[in-house]
């Protein structure tokens, strides 16, 4: 397929790792904790604090902005007595790391998928369920509501997190290497195919008769393009963002799952802040999540008509002809995670 835009690769972004991390060990020694004396108050009023935020995605994707936003926010509202910088592109490391760090205080804020979160907390995992979300609006009523999403949320902290809040992972669908185009369940079988590390996603992947195969987000690209893989899945933005419609040009737009993102700060470090400072995180935080709510909007219909102007052959969610066969497939998964989650999936229910 012939490549008419430069979007940052894998491989680069892996470059400007090295830099990154060497950059955020000098910082950690002047880091964390500038305050440690008991902050008391928002404004002028309470300690200083300098802290790293994680993000895997590059600068032109939404929820990267929305970090930004975040931290903007809440330099605003301490007065610039907090400070969050931003480390885009992984450069201190794959999801799985920078949760593990964030759990132990090493990192003291990452934002994720909920999906890897799973292996750090259980309650995370029912978000990896495939075609449990019809549309934007369920995922988001259940998000928001207190005995659902809400709850889920805080009960990070007995894992050692706090959740701040979720943003939107939009729908994630099916992309494939040329020549292995999907436009039923048939021509999805055999095909390796990469997951996000948890246990349901190899389980329902394994029901559609694909061959789930668990891998870092950082190596999806150079494994489709060697011919390792046969496949991957995401939303539209990271499809273009990752650049990954450049080595799998056959978008299959399925929506299996909605899988939310969220912004983790260390339980220890939240532990540090005074009430009102939390209050200052926890606002800027709901104010990014406006933000990036109404930037994936946009995001999702700009990359979906770039990466078709790029010649993505797009098989859209009218065109599966065997929908419902997909979801039959993956209803036993369903079923037997119903007595882990039961609870949730009837919220989940509730919130059509
Ligand atoms: C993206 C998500 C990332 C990462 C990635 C993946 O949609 O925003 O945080 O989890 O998917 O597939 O690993």
């Amino acid at each position: 397929m012939e490549k008419k835009v430069k979007v940052v690769s894998r491989s680069e972004f892996l470059k400007l790792g090295g830099a990154g991390l060497a950059g955020a060990m000098l910082l950690g020694t002047a880091g964390c904790g500038g305050g440690g004396s008991g902050d008391s108050g928002a404004g002028d009023g309470g300690g200083e604090y300098s802290f790293r935020l994680a993000e895997t995605h590059p600068q032109e994707h939404p929820t990267a902005q929305a970090d930004q936003e975040f931290a903007r926010l809440v330099e605003e509202k301490s007065n610039g007595r907090i400070k969050i910088e931003v480390f885009l592109n992984a450069q201190l490391g794959q999801e799985a790391a920078t949760i593990e760090q964030v759990q132990t205080g090493s990192i003291e804020m990452t934002r994720v998928s909920t999906a890897p979160m799973a292996e750090f907390a259980d309650s995370m995992e029912v978000f990896s369920l495939a075609y449990i979300f019809d549309s934007t609006e369920h995922v988001w009523n259940f998000l928001q509501s207190e005995e659902g999403g809400q709850q889920l949320l805080s009960q990070l902290e007995s894992a050692g997190f706090k959740g701040l809040t979720y943003y939107d992972g939009g729908a994630r669908s099916f992309y494939t290497v040329e020549g292995k185009q999907v436009k039923k369940l048939e021509d999805l079988q055999g095909i390796k195919v990469r997951v996000q590390q948890s246990d349901i996603n190899t389980k329902w992947m394994n029901a559609l008769g694909a061959s789930p195969t668990p891998m870092d987000y950082g190596e999806v690209y150079s494994s489709l393009q060697s011919g390792v893989l046969g496949g991957a899945e995401n939303n539209w933005t990271s499809y273009l963002t990752a650049a990954h419609y450049e080595v799998a040009p056959n978008y299959t737009e399925d929506r299996h799952q909605r899988v939310p993102e969220v912004l983790l700060i260390s339980q220890q470090t939240w532990g540090q802040l005074g009430e009102e400072d939390q209050q200052i995180l926890q606002e800027a935080a709901d104010e990014s999540r406006d933000f990036q709510r109404e930037a994936w909007i946009k995001s999702e219909k700009q990359a979906q008509k770039k990466v078709s102007e790029e010649g993505v052959n797009i098989i859209e969610y009218e065109e599966i002809e065997d929908i419902e066969q997909w979801r039959e497939a993956v209803q036993p998964v369903i079923d037997e995670y119903r007595d882990q989650f039961g609870d949730v999936l009837d919220q989940i229910e509730a919130a059509k």
